[in-house]
């Protein structure tokens, strides 16, 4: 069984998040989401609208993700792809060459990212909404 790893806050799930997922599932059998904590995001100064049960419990609803796990810190990419026995790690290629020393463990694919959509695009878009 190839399995697939790829780590994000995915907040405010949309059809970028889905478009990615969707393309890492296609790069194995089994794909598996590190989604950033709280506190992580914190480190990573996302603040996230939904909180890291409900991100995870929202991941887990998609048909591609096979199993949800948390990321707790920007260190633990090597010992995952070991724990879980990943085959391939996957990024959107805003994080192009970034995880490159993954390359010792796993395969490391980046995939281009869906233009047109983001999160904060989403806020953005939003406040302009409400605000007139
Ligand atoms: N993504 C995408 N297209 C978009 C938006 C996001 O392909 N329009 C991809 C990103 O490239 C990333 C994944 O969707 O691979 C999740 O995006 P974020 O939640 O913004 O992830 P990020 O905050 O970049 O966290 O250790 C890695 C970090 O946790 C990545």
């Amino acid at each position: 069984m190839k399995k697939v790893i790829t780590y994000g806050t995915f907040d405010l799930l949309h059809w970028g998040h889905i478009n990615l997922l969707s393309r890492a599932k296609e790069l194995g059998d089994y794909l598996i989401v590190a989604i950033s904590t709280d506190e992580f995001n914190d480190i990573k100064n996302k603040k996230a609208y939904h909180s890291f049960e409900n991100r995870k419990m929202i991941l887990e609803a998609i048909k591609y993700v096979d199993e949800v796990i948390p990321e707790e810190d920007w260190e633990q990419k090597v010992q995952d792809v070991i724990d879980h026995d990943v085959d391939v790690f996957v990024m959107g290629d805003d994080w192009k060459g970034k995880f490159d020393f993954l390359e010792d463990h796993c395969e490391v694919v980046y995939l281009p990212r869906t233009v047109g959509i983001s999160t904060t695009k989403i806020k953005k878009d939003m406040l302009k909404v409400n605000n007139g």
